[in-house]
């Protein structure tokens, strides 16, 4: 141990979900980690054994009686999450078990571990960025497999790296300009204004692209929202019991059945979508059902998806309120739903989609019943294709609203470099603009951090991890 690893404590969670298992993990982690299981374990002594090794033994409680079986594995400094030793204990799930497991512990000289304490070590110890560290607690959150791949491509390491890359092309860039004020006497040209240009035009559309993919990233972390609006009566919540295979909404015939917004978290797919069934759209003098329908409009405005639906046998009145209620989100992707299909002759579904079509160019129109699997299948591919296509064109999603906004940063001085190399302006003034965008890029990894910066990052995190 070194002297000044007397001063750090070490730490002790149950990092198992709260509630009974089969089995429960505590994790242990710090300079005196092995010293501390050692004094309420039973079994190898774990400070002699090798490092990634498993060992059965019996923990005692904090009063020196058998508490019960337990597997101790153990990681060495620095081979390990924290960067530190640690001791992860699997014992059986009782809420007593992990209870007492906790107390002897801390009797033994652990403390135990505040939100997110055994990431941000693995933070300070460089085992992982900030960047890399956030991804954890997203991998940890993600409950669909784009969710899951966004946050284990951050936990990993191939957004750091591409952000490395960028540092790497801003520091090329400013040691050009700085060769160029060195020798700016002697006239010789490094490089050619036309190469300083080509490098920051490049890095400024990968900072926008990387910022503009938040939109989409954000959505598939947090869940898609799709608004399903449209007149009453028109199927829209049949459509969300279709999609959900649920009884989630009341369905009836009659008019303004529904009136309040009816949220779902639905799985299609690689995607979690966040359907909302809200009020049917129609004028009405009842005071609550006109709150119901400001709603479905907010509801539609905040979407990134709003699924219109006709009724294909009253088509008149949603084709008056289609455009309006449209334009409050121009945005949003739009599919049309021309409904209950299985009631009129298809020369007449025919007839309102060519007629939608025209008014709505930007939509995408389809004939549907809710009472169709094939139909809801159609819709649900209509659905996952329309986000396929918005993250197509970057293979890398920001999820975290503090990286877009730092990407953003770092895109308008960026911008501020091009200007400058436009117009002549000195290298050193461009120099700075160039430090600035590298001190915004800093901070997604923790090149650059404040204490106030990690704590907010890392209490958000669960204790455990
Ligand atoms: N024939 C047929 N009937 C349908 C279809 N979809 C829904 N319906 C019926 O249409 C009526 C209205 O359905 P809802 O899902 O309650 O309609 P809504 O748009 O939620 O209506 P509000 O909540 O009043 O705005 C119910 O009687 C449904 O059974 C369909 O595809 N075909
Ligand atoms: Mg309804």
């Amino acid at each position: 141990m070194e002297p000044n690893e007397l001063n750090i404590d070490t730490i002790c969670a149950i990092s198992t979900p709260p509630g009974v298992g089969g089995i429960a993990v505590a994790r242990v982690s710090g300079p005196r980690a092995l010293t501390i299981v050692d004094r309420i374990w039973k079994g190898r002594r774990l400070d002699a054994v090798e490092s990634h090794t498993a060992h059965l033994g019996t923990i005692l409680d904090s009063r020196g009686e058998m508490l019960d079986q337990a597997v101790a594995t153990v990681y060495k400094c620095p081979r390990s999450f924290t960067g530190e030793d640690v001791v992860e204990l699997s014992v059986h799930g009782s809420r007593w078990i992990q209870r007492e497991l906790i107390a002897s512990l801390c009797s033994a000289g652990c403390r135990l571990a505040d939100p997110g304490e055994f990431t941000r070590r693995a933070f300070a110890s460089g085992r992982l960025d900030l960047a890399e560290a956030e991804g954890v607690a997203d991998m940890i959150a993600s409950n669909s497999r784009a969710a899951h791949r966004a946050a284990a491509c951050q936990m990993r390491g191939h957004y750091s790296a591409r952000l490395a890359e960028m540092r790497d092309r801003l520091i090329e860039l400013a040691s050009l300009l700085e060769l160029e004020l060195d020798f700016s006497e002697e006239e010789v040209e490094f490089a050619s204004r036309e190469r300083l240009m080509d490098i920051a035009t490049g890095l400024y559309d990968s900072l926008t692209r990387l910022r503009d993919s938040f939109a989409t990233g954000a959505a598939i972390k947090e869940g898609i929202p799709v608004a399903i609006v449209g007149p009453t009566n028109a199927g829209k919540s049949s459509l969300l019991n279709a999609l959900s295979g649920d009884d989630r909404a009341i369905v009836s015939d009659i008019h303004g059945t529904t009136r309040d917004v009816i949220d779902d978290l639905i799985e299609i797919g690689d995607y979690q979508f966040r359907f909302q069934d809200t009020a049917g759209l129609r004028t009405t003098s009842d005071a609550i059902e006109r709150i119901g329908i400001e709603r479905s409009i907010n509801a539609a405005t905040r979407a990134r998806i709003i699924i219109y639906m006709i009724d294909s046998s009253a088509p008149e009145a949603a084709l008056d309120s289609m455009a309006q209620t449209l334009n409050c989100n121009p945005e949003a992707s739009v599919i049309i739903a021309i409904n209950k299909a299985d009631l009129v002759d298809s020369a007449k579904v025919e007839q309102i989609k060519d007629k939608v079509a025209e008014m709505q160019p930007r939509a995408e129109v389809m004939s549907m019943s809710t009472r169709d699997a094939a139909a809801i299948d159609a819709l649900k591919a209509k659905l996952t294709g329309l986000i396929d296509q918005s993250r197509e064109s970057e293979d890398l999603l920001v999820t975290n609203a503090r990286h877009a906004q730092a990407l953003a940063q770092a895109a308008e001085s960026t911008h501020r470099t091009i200007d400058g190399l436009r117009t002549g302006l000195s290298g050193d003034l461009i120099a700075q603009d160039i430090r600035e965008t590298i001190h915004h890029l800093g901070t997604i990894t923790g090149a650059i951090t404040t204490d106030t910066l990690l704590a907010t990052i890392f209490t958000r995190f669960c204790i455990g991890k």
